[in-house]
């Protein structure tokens, strides 16, 4: 599809203009003072959906008649973004109004992760309920898959969904099940119901029973509420791979599968809509239809399109994230309109609080209201700016309709075939540097200007500090000052321990990886205990190597006890030691070794927990200094898919008592 050239931008704006005048004169702009009944909410959001996937964005080979006429009646959006081009990172701005790095929640968190979304954000669903909505999730959630963080712990009534994508299960791309490789490691998919597994989704054929199921909760869920104001949160699993769609569908699109789904969400979009005019309340319900990220190109015909945007998700070219979007609200928001002012994914939550008298949350956000837009008034740009994050790494700027990237590596799909059939193709490894696009002429990013326009750079590049300093930068190495915890599971012992090792000096024979020091040389004698997030910044990680500590008292104490804990969580490559040996003496000369406590059998067993191990002697006497070795077992076994690489090692506090 052609868009966003200079002639088509003057069109719509004229068209924009014409059409709020009318809104305008028949007093239909909504504004926050109105005295009717508070609308109810529906977000439909897809998963990895492309800008080009549905009709009413140019989308070939779909009929999707249902979008199409949410496009017609209410206010499409053309630059409009999802936060990040990945999914978690997504979602977690998307109900948090915040930047993802600024709530912690980056990538896609995999069955091995052990955080979520934390319970201090005051989530879409928690900020409506304040103002008395009910409110319901189906489908795709990702923000955390143990229990302390699925929906109905984070401001949801009712859930019903895939606690994290369809693919992360231990099937093939074929649909048969996997014996090794990576997936082989993945706990079986299921749909959970509340908070309780209710069935497992074991092949190709439970993925086509997806977009079903949960738009016959959706529509119970509105049947149910439609008497008072509901919030109804409604994430497709689909058209993420493996695409499934039920016989409704199958073989109904020119463009295959993928077709096909998208159609079947659009079928859902129908029934949804149905079910709001049959309970006559259509007229006072927010729709939202729009993507979490970009088309996952790697899978060739069975990825969406980006088109004309370059490359798709996981990267901040346009493709990885500037998404289809519609909001419709009849007789409030202008019918048919067009926007190419930016907007994104984290202005939902301001704009809802704004429309529904429900008070924002008192942590910073990131989201602006952008109700001006919606509401056509001349001359609304709520959102001039936008930082393209990744990772934790700050990879471009918007400003207007200039987008500066900062130099970064991604992969590239740009000529690169199909594999066959439902198996992923490998993309290029490939790498942009300062460039500057004006995305107004050339919305495909072909054309680097940074020469031409230094100052615009350095406009951009000041933008870009003032993000680094809030949020942080991975690729400059800059600690943001404002991110906030991610949810963790916590662990069942005291976060702060006693330890006669506090203060004391501790030597490590192999120093800790880089990427895991915690705190620094006295980690392992602070008095603070891990939890169950290796990555929480207290565990010390070691990848191969073994630990070996040596603490120094500074003079002989009384000791009863030396106690080490160490974390597992294999899905992450983590194991318990082999073993521990606690040695002590006092010339740190000759050591006596007190104990060896040896793990039988360190498991591929899929485990998740802290493991403590100590001596048992009722006392161990006058020491000065003690010596723990924890032996790494070094290599990853056989039966994981990391096996042959090296293992991990995670440590803390060693305790002496
Ligand atoms: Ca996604
Ligand atoms: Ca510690």
């Amino acid at each position: 599809m052609k868009m966003n050239n200079s002639s088509n931008t003057k069109n719509t704006l004229l068209k924009a203009a014409g059409i709020s005048t009318l809104a305008l004169n028949a007093t239909l702009a909504f504004s926050q003072n109105t005295n009717q009944a508070k609308p109810n909410v529906v977000i439909i959001f897809c998963d990895d959906m492309g800008y080009n996937d549905v009709a009413c964005y140019g989308g070939k080979g779909v009929n999707t008649p249902n979008i199409d006429s949410l496009c017609a009646q209410g206010v499409k959006f053309t630059s409009f973004y999802a936060s990040q081009g990945v999914s978690s990172a997504s979602r977690a701005a998307l109900l948090t109004g915040c930047y993802s790095e600024r709530v912690s929640i980056l990538g896609a968190l995999m069955p091995s992760a052990t955080i979520g979304i934390s319970d201090e954000e005051l989530t879409i669903p928690k900020m409506l309920k304040t103002v008395g909505y009910a409110t319901g999730a189906f489908g795709k959630w990702h923000l955390g898959h143990h229990k302390e963080f699925l929906p109905l712990q984070r401001g949801f009534d009712e859930y019903l969904g895939l606690p994290y994508s369809n693919d992360m299960w231990p099937v093939d791309f074929d649909g048969k099940p996997i014996t090794d490789g990576n997936k082989s490691f993945y706990p079986p998919l299921k749909l959970i119901d509340g908070n309780e597994p209710v069935r497992e989704i074991k092949n190709l054929d439970d993925q086509g029973t997806l977009t079903t199921t949960y738009t016959e909760r959706a529509v119970q869920f509105i049947e149910k509420n439609k008497n008072h104001p509901f919030f109804l949160y409604f994430a497709h699993n689909m058209p993420h791979v493996p695409l499934g769609v039920s016989d409704k569908y199958k073989g109904k699109s020119p463009i295959g599968t993928y077709g096909d789904v998208v159609m079947e969400i659009d079928w859902s979009v129908g029934e949804v809509m149905k079910e709001l005019k049959k309970a006559g309340i259509d007229d006072n319900t927010i729709v939202i239809f729009t993507s979490d990220n970009g088309p996952w190109l790697s899978f060739g015909k069975h990825g969406g399109s980006a088109y004309p945007l370059r490359e798709g998700k996981g990267t901040n070219f346009e493709g990885g994230l500037r998404e289809p979007c519609i909001i419709r609200w009849p007789n409030h928001f202008p019918r048919g309109i067009v926007t190419n002012k930016l907007a994104s994914t984290i202005d939902i939550l301001p704009t809802l609080a704004a429309i529904t008298g429900a008070k924002l949350p008192t942590k910073k956000i990131d989201g602006v209201n952008i109700l001006p837009l919606l509401n056509n008034e001349k001359n609304a740009n709520p959102r001039n700016e936008f930082y393209y994050y990744y990772g934790g790494q700050l990879q471009g700027v918007r400003q207007g309709k200039w987008k500066l990237h900062f130099p970064h590596s991604y992969t590239s799909f740009k000529g690169v075939a199909p594999n066959k059939e439902r198996w992923p193709a490998i993309g290029i490894p490939s790498k942009i540097g300062l460039e500057l696009f004006d995305l107004e002429g050339d919305v495909s990013e072909t054309t680097n200007v940074a020469d031409k326009y230094p100052e615009i750079v350095t406009k951009l590049q000041k933008l870009g500090d003032q993000a680094r300093e809030d949020l942080g930068d991975g690729l400059t190495k800059i600690k943001g000052k404002n991110n906030r915890e991610p949810g963790r599971i916590k662990g069942t012992w005291n976060p702060n321990v006693k330890n006669l090792a506090i203060g004391k000096k501790i030597t490590l024979t192999n120093p800790p990886s880089s990427t895991y020091p915690a705190s620094g040389n006295n980690a392992l004698i602070d008095g603070k205990r891990g939890t169950y997030d290796y990555n929480d910044g207290i565990w010390q990680g070691w990848e191969g190597d073994d630990m070996e500590a040596i603490i120094d008292l500074g003079e002989a104490i009384d000791i009863t006890k030396v106690s080490c804990s160490f974390f597992e969580n294999t899905g992450a490559w983590i194991y318990k030691p082999q073993y521990v040996e606690v040695f002590t003496s006092n010339d740190n000369l000759n050591y006596n070794k007190i104990v060896k406590i040896s793990v039988k059998d360190v498991r591929n067993d899929k485990s998740l927990g802290v493991y403590e191990f100590f001596t048992n002697e009722s006392k161990i006497g006058k020491v000065r200094y003690i010596k723990l070795k924890a032996k790494n077992i070094g290599i990853v076994p056989k039966g994981h898919p990391g096996a042959g690489g090296k293992a991990w090692l995670f440590a803390d506090e060693i305790i002496i008592e």
